[in-house]
């Protein structure tokens, strides 16, 4: 048994998750860290919330709330989406917690002994009104090159230009409004990247095998194009102070103590039990951990960049990622998922309106992986009613419904193989073997196709084996197929478990079997596992397991979430 460190993207606290940040990292994550826990492996699964910077500041004001009790409410709130998601982290922490404080304030220490840090000396934008330097986010004026009037103090989104805030004319706070705004000096503290370069190239060489292309393209085109020193406090009131003289006022900024998180919420796992876990098993000086992040592209920069830079500045022996699984984007109809215009599904309505297992199917099934794709309400209900009503739910029904009509509610006894056994488990045996290849290879559209694959293998050998005709003549022989048709149920149950765990239960509990009983998936033979339920045990026949979507309900979650907005 190895150990397999396991993290998600830490979701920013002030954005509702929607389908795109589940199948982006949350999701996969989950069904990976489910998979290698069937493998035997010594899972540890980290997930939380990305607590400090701007955003949240700006949020808790819209809400008007101070920013630790909006924190508190959002954290309650992204926590109960993921579990009614049934994400199975081992811990889901918070980077604002004492925990990350005290890492952050270590690997800070190290850093600025190693002679990592500087200080600079730079000109931002000060809102008297609002009594704070802004981001560049935060201010819009209008474009000195287009004039449109609603450009952002980083670029213009009408002539895509990169902007400095103080080009644009007529600036103001997007926060208040005011114009009331003075160019000032202010002290900031610089992560020194090219000086750490050298180590980074030599570390991301040792990688190159063993990452996805998009990760690595991504980071070794940041390489060519030169690292710069890169900015690590702020002016906020909300966050880590520095913990260095003449920086008391500032915060460490959010993308620093953000990364560390990850190990800061390790902490928190184990100091609920102290006894028996450490941090240090994890990520200081061990060599058995293989650690796997996941994450939207966009986060990529961060996580194979600047987050490796300032562990290797600390010169401590810290775990880094071994391997980071970055996903595109998920578009909702084409477009935007976007809350305000109500379009989109989010995912604590998404749990509300079909059971967590209806989504985390379809969802991985589509990840966008190679490229974007899509979610559109259209290719949901055909995927539901399709693959897992028509394809795993029919199969389920009719075998266990056959059985208890004809036979009893137990499993009938087994017969000699025939031919269609033969092919059967030969077919089986090579979808299996995929199905694995490309989970542990974290290919999730690949996986997926090969799952459904092996579901299809069932329905072509029930209707190829015709028990309903063959038991007119031939009642042992029947009872054989069936016994191999139920054996079956049992089978996708196992391989299923990892994308629908709350499915797999309701089938094995129709089986007389627990979720506890399941085998591991480490040494899986096609051949045992055919044979586990003996002639006698009892069965269930159970409702559907999934319920068909009808063309009204589907109108009817079009016109809900299509982007109307409803009401006055
Ligand atoms: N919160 C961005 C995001 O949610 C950011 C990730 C942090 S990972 C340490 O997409
Ligand atoms: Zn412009």
């Amino acid at each position: 048994m190895s150990k397999v460190l396991i993290t998600s993207a830490l979701p920013y606290i002030n954005g509702i998750p929607h389908l795109g940040h589940m199948v982006g990292c949350l999701l996969p994550s989950d069904v990976y860290a489910r998979y290698m826990r069937m493998q035997g492996q010594n899972v540890l699964y980290i997930v939380g919330t990305d607590e400090h910077g701007t955003t949240s500041e700006v949020g808790a004001l819209k809400a008007g709330m101070d920013v630790e009790t909006y924190c508190d409410m959002n954290h309650a709130r992204h926590l109960k989406t993921y579990q009614d998601f049934l994400l199975s982290f081992d811990y889901f922490g918070r980077t604002s917690s004492e925990q990350n404080k005290e890492m952050t304030y270590h690997i800070f220490k190290k850093l600025d002994e190693n002679g990592y840090i500087e200080e600079r000396t730079v000109k931002q934008i000060y809102s008297l009104d609002d009594q704070m330097f802004l981001a560049d986010r935060y201010i819009t004026g209008t474009c000195p090159h287009c004039g449109y009037d609603k450009a952002r103090g980083d670029q213009c989104e009408n002539c895509t230009k990169v902007l400095e805030p103080t080009e644009l004319l007529n600036a103001r706070s997007t926060i208040s409004g005011s114009q009331n705004l003075e160019v000032r000096e202010t002290k900031h503290l610089f992560l020194n990247l090219p000086k750490v370069e050298p180590k980074l190239r030599e570390w991301l060489k040792s990688k190159e095998p063993f990452w996805p292309e998009v990760a690595y393209s991504i980071a070794q085109k940041w390489l060519k194009e030169g690292l710069q020193p890169r900015c690590i406090t702020r002016d906020l009131k909300w966050g880590f102070p520095v913990p260095k003289a003449g920086f008391e006022n500032k915060v460490f900024y959010v993308w620093f103590d953000a990364p560390i998180g990850y190990i800061g919420i390790t902490k928190q796992w184990a100091d609920e039990d102290p006894e028996n876990r450490d941090w240090k098993d994890w990520w200081m000086g061990v060599s058995d951990v293989r650690h796997v992040e996941f994450m939207g592209k966009d986060n990529v920069p961060y996580h194979s960049i600047t987050f490796p830079a300032t562990l290797l500045g600390t010169g401590e022996p810290w775990t880094q990622v071994d391997y980071l699984k970055g996903c595109s984007y998920l578009t909702y109809e084409g477009g935007k998922f976007s809350k305000s215009e109500n379009r989109g599904i989010f995912a604590e309505d998404a749990v509300k309106e079909f059971p967590a297992d209806y989504w985390r199917y379809w969802l991985m099934s589509n990840i966008p992986e190679a490229s974007d794709s899509s979610f559109t309400f259209d290719l949901f209900a055909a995927v539901v009613n399709k693959d897992l009503n028509g394809v795993l739910g029919n199969f389920v029904s009719r075998v266990l419904k056959m059985t208890a009509s004809k036979i009893g509610t137990f499993v009938p006894a087994r017969g000699a193989d025939t031919p269609l056994e033969t092919t059967l488990k030969q077919n089986l045996k090579a979808r299996v073997a995929a199905y694995f290849k490309y989970m542990d290879a974290m290919e999730f559209r690949k996986a997926l196709n090969e799952l459904r694959a092996i579901w299809v293998e069932g329905n072509n050998y029930i209707s190829d084996a015709e028990p309903w005709t063959v038991i007119k003549e031939d009642a042992a022989r029947a009872g054989a197929i069936l016994n191999v048709c139920i054996n079956l149920i049992r089978l996708f149950a196992v391989l299923s478990a990892p994308v629908m765990p709350q499915t797999v239960e309701a089938m094995l509990n129709r089986l007389g079997l627990k979720l506890s009983d399941m085998p591991s998936l480490k040494d899986f033979d096609v051949e045992k596992e055919l044979s586990v339920l003996k002639e006698g045990a009892p069965f269930e026949v159970g409702e559907p397991l999934f319920e068909r979507i009808t063309p009204e309900r589907l109108e009817e979650l079009k016109q809900k979430y299509g982007g109307e907005k409803h009401g006055a």
